[in-house]
């Protein structure tokens, strides 16, 4: 099996290409990525070196080089490359339409065009909107997204299925819940408090702080991308929750208390706007139909994720210092001949193993 994974260097997906690199060890796997502010080849370095795994710095919107790279033995394409961050959607909407939207159009096509035998869109929880109540959200439940991000997930969700509904493109749409581990952007919540809390910063709590977000660790929802992959059925959807839903303000105690850090450090600050209130879903389908379900225990998931920004504060320092931009070109464009020879006809370099 030859799989495609779009945004490979970036928090999941980077965690994904390890995964299946270790779980799989007759695949190969080509990561196309653009590196964008939050795409980390330093996320990857443990594989850089392996001959299983290629990194294609390119950009999704680019239809010559995806059709290209496609066109290459790919039997299936893993697409988690976007804009993810919801705060920089509310700055400016526009490169979340592009990326987004344009950019998973664009994949499509080239992948259907190139006959993929299987293509999983990671969509995500936040296309539903704000679950009222207690109420929990079915892969039927009708979308309504609130933020710029939101609504252009829910616009490739659509276009993703439309290509099932119009071509018989055998895709397969993953709608998961808030994720957190190793090697999480730090302007997310749970590594943005951590990296602060560590250094003593303020950690900020939007408005009140009440705010309800279901968090699974990213590994599980590799688990869970795996199963869909294998054995989803093609033109469906899958809800993927972690079964733990938390108020912002107990998890920003939680992470002060295992850093042995005051509470005093949470500062409430001006709410985000359009903040969505609760996001909740019902797992029931993927559990029942592929089996699969979180393991991993949430107060083990955070402490071993703690530990890690602990433990990794080279890789912390390079992200605050920027440092981690310059990494692909020193590695790879300025590095040697050998690989100035190998770069393809459209001038996007391809990495080998070093
Ligand atoms: P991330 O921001 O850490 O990574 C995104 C990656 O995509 C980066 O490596 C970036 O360089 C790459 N990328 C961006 N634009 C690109 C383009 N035009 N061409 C090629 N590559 C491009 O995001 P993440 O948190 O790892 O999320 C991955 C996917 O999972 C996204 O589609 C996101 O919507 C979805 N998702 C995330 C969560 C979550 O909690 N983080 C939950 C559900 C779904
Ligand atoms: O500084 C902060 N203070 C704060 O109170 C930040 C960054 C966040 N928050 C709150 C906002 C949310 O209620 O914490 C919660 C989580 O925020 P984010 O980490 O920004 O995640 P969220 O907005 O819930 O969206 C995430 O989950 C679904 C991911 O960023 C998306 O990519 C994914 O689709």
């Amino acid at each position: 099996m030859k799989l495609a994974i779009t945004g490979g260097a970036g928090f999941i997906g980077s965690n994904f290409v390890r995964y299946m690199l270790r779980e799989h060890p007759t695949y190969s796997i080509l990561n196309l990525d653009s590196l964008t502010y939050s795409g980390n080849l330093k996320n990857l370095s443990n594989v850089l070196a392996n001959p299983r795994h290629e990194f294609l710095k390119a950009d999704i919107c680019d239809r010559d080089v995806v059709a290209r790279a496609l066109a290459q033995g790919v039997d299936a394409v893993v697409h988690f490359a976007a804009e993810s961050h919801v705060d920089r959607s509310i700055l400016d909407g526009s490169v979340f339409v592009q990326t987004n939207v344009l950019g998973t159009q664009c994949l499509l096509e080239a992948a259907r065009q190139a006959g993929i035998g299987r293509f999983v869109h990671v969509s995500t929880d936040e296309v539903y909107g704000s679950a009222p109540g207690a109420q929990k959200f079915r892969e039927d439940s009708p979308l309504n997204p609130s933020s710029p991000y939101a609504a252009s997930k829910a616009a490739s969700d659509l276009v993703a299925r439309a290509y099932f509904q119009t071509y018989h493109f055998p895709v397969i749409v993953t709608r998961c819940s808030n994720n957190f581990g190793p090697y999480q952007f730090p302007e997310k919540f749970i590594p943005l408090l951590i990296s602060r809390a560590i250094e003593d910063q303020s950690i900020p709590i939007y408005g009140d702080g009440l705010q309800v977000r279901d968090w699974i660790f990213v590994q599980d929802h590799c688990r869970a991308l795996d199963a869909v992959l294998h054995r989803g059925r093609e033109g469906e959807i899958y809800n993927i929750g972690g079964g733990n839903e938390w108020p912002n303000v107990d998890i920003a105690r939680h992470i002060l208390d295992l850093l042995r850090k005051p509470h005093a450090l949470m500062k409430y600050v001006q709410d985000r706007p359009g903040h969505d209130r609760r996001y909740s879903v019902d797992s029931a389908k993927i559990e029942t139909e592929l089996g699969w379900k979180p393991e991993m225990a949430f107060a083990q998931g955070l402490a071993g994720t703690i530990d890690w920004y602990v433990n990794n504060a080279v890789w912390r320092k390079r992200v605050q210092n920027q440092a981690y931009r310059s990494y692909y070109a020193e590695q790879y464009e300025q590095r040697d001949e050998t690989l100035k020879k190998i770069q393809n006809p459209g001038g996007v370099a391809r990495c080998v193993s070093s």
